[in-house]
C-alpha cells in the first residue's frame, strides 16, 4: 500500500474521502505503526471504500465443444473413487478465481462426469451445493437417504450438511452435469467441514423420487411429516415442468425488458430461494429477444440449456451456444440478446441469498435509478 494518500480520482477531492499530503514526520509516523500491526486508515481508505463495487472476477465463458472434450478425458484418466469427485473445475479468467479456486466471486463450479455402473462416494460438507444435468441417462443421486433420478436439463439439490453420492445405473449413458457450490464462500467464512460416509454409497431409505413427487406440483400434501429443514422439499426441478411453466407465463405476461421470462427455482413453503445461501433461475428470451442493460450485487454463471445468441458483459462480447457456460461478475452491466428463430433458455445460480440475507442486493437499470437510491431501497 502506498504511502501517498493524496486524492487522484477528482471524486476523492471532497471532504468524506481521504486526501492528506504526507510530511516526514507522518512517514516516520506510518513506519512506527506497522510496528505495532497497525496502519493510518486514511492510508487505505479510498481503496477499501470504492464508491462502487469492483469487481475482481472478469467476464469468461466456457465453451462446451472444448469442455465436454475434457470431461471424457477425464473418464479415462481418473477414477471417481480416486479421485473423490471427477469434476473438472472451472477457474475465472483472473488471479482471483486461480487463488480461491472460483468460478465467479464466492462460488465454485464443476463439470462431473460418470459412465454407466459408476458411483461418487458418499460424504457430507458445510458448502451446500447444486447441480444442472447437461446431458447423460439413468444418473441418480443420493440425499440423506432419498433416491433422486437425474433427467437432462433438471436441477437438483444438495443442502449444506447433506450426506450425498451419485452413480449413473449400469444400464444408463455417459451423463455430465454442472456443479455450483459455495466452497469459496465457506472458505471465506472459515466456515468449511467435511465428512466421509461409512459406506461408499447410502442405501436409499425412502421410495425414489419421494420428495419430488409430495412437494414438486406446487400443491402441498395436507397431510405429512412436518418439514423442519432450511431448504426446500422438492429437491429436484424437473426440466419438463420448467419449461412448461415459462411457456404459460409467456402466454400472458410481457417479457422483463432485462431478463424475458425468468423463473425462480423456490423452495414452495416459503416462495424463497431452494436453499440458504445459493439461488438458481431458469429464463426464457423468446425468439430474437434483445434485452436492455442492468447490473445489481451478486454474481452468477450461466448455462445455456438451448439456443444460441450472446451477451455483452462488462463492455465484452460472450457468444455462447448450447451448454456453454459465462458469468457475470458482480455489478457488471450486462445484456442478453437471442439470435435464434426459436426461444433460447438460459439456467443461471447465483449469491443473491447471502447479498438479501445481508441487505445488499441491489439492482440497476441503464435507465433507472443511481447506486445511491438504489442503496436507499
Ligand atoms: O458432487 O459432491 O464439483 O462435493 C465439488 C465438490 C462436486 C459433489 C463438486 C463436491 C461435489
Ligand atoms: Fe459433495
Amino acid at each position: 500500500m502506498a504511502t501517498q494518500t493524496e486524492a487522484t480520482d477528482p471524486r476523492d477531492l471532497q471532504l468524506g474521502r481521504s486526501n492528506v499530503t504526507d510530511t516526514p514526520e507522518l512517514e516516520a509516523f506510518y513506519k512506527e505503526l506497522s510496528g505495532h500491526n497497525s496502519d493510518a486508515f486514511w492510508n487505505r481508505a479510498n481503496a477499501i471504500e470504492p464508491w462502487e463495487p469492483e469487481s475482481r472476477y472478469r467476464p469468461t465463458i466456457w465453451r462446451y465443444a472444448t469442455m465436454r472434450e475434457l470431461c471424457v478425458r477425464a473418464i479415462d484418466l481418473v477414477s471417481p473413487e480416486k479421485a473423490g469427485r471427477r469434476v473438472v473445475t472451472l477457474l475465472n479468467d483472473s488471479e482471483v478465481g486461480r487463488a480461491s479456486t472460483a468460478v465467479c466471486g464466492w462460488l465454485f463450479s464443476g463439470l462431473q462426469a460418470m459412465k454407466p455402473g459408476e458411483i461418487t462416494p458418499a460424504h457430507r460438507h458445510t458448502a451446500s451445493a447444486h447441480r444442472f444435468i447437461m446431458e447423460g441417462g439413468g444418473a441418480y443421486t443420493v440425499v440423506d437417504g432419498h433416491k433422486i433420478t437425474l433427467g437432462k436439463h433438471d436441477y437438483v439439490l444438495t443442502p449444506n450438511g447433506t450426506w450425498h453420492d451419485h452413480g449413473v445405473s449400469a444400464d444408463g449413458e455417459l451423463s455430465i452435469w454442472q456443479d455450483g457450490l459455495d466452497i469459496p464462500l465457506m472458505n471465506c467464512l472459515e466456515a468449511n467441514f467435511y465428512a466421509v460416509y461409512d459406506e461408499p454409497a447410502q442405501t436409499a431409505t425412502f421410495p425414489t423420487n419421494d420428495l419430488p413427487f409430495s412437494y414438486g406440483s406446487g400443491l402441498l400434501p395436507e397431510t405429512r411429516a412436518a418439514w423442519d429443514r432450511p431448504y426446500s422439499p422438492v429437491m429436484v426441478y424437473r426440466w419438463e415442468e420448467t419449461q412448461d411453466a415459462l411457456g404459460k407465463l409467456a402466454r400472458v405476461n410481457a417479457p422483463c425488458p432485462h431478463d424475458g421470462y425468468m423463473l425462480r427455482y423456490s423452495n414452495p413453503l416459503t416462495g424463497g430461494w431452494a436453499m440458504k445461501t445459493m439461488g438458481a433461475n431458469m429464463q426464457m428470451l423468446p425468439s430474437m429477444f434483445r434485452g436492455t442493460a442492468h447490473r445489481h450485487t451478486g454474481n452468477v454463471v450461466y448455462n445455456v440449456a438451448q439456443g444460441r445468441g450472446y451477451s455483452n458483459i462488462g463492455g465484452q462480447r460472450i457468444d455462447w451456444e448450447e451448454h456453454d457456460i459465462f458469468c457475470v461478475p458482480a455489478w457488471m452491466w450486462h445484456e442478453h440478446v437471442n439470435l435464434g428463430g426459436d426461444e433460447a433458455y438460459l439456467f443461471s445460480f447465483n449469491d443473491f441469498p447471502v447479498m438479501e440475507a445481508l441487505g445488499v442486493r441491489i439492482t440497476e437499470a441503464l435507465e433507472g435509478n443511481d447506486g445511491r437510491q438504489a442503496l436507499q431501497a
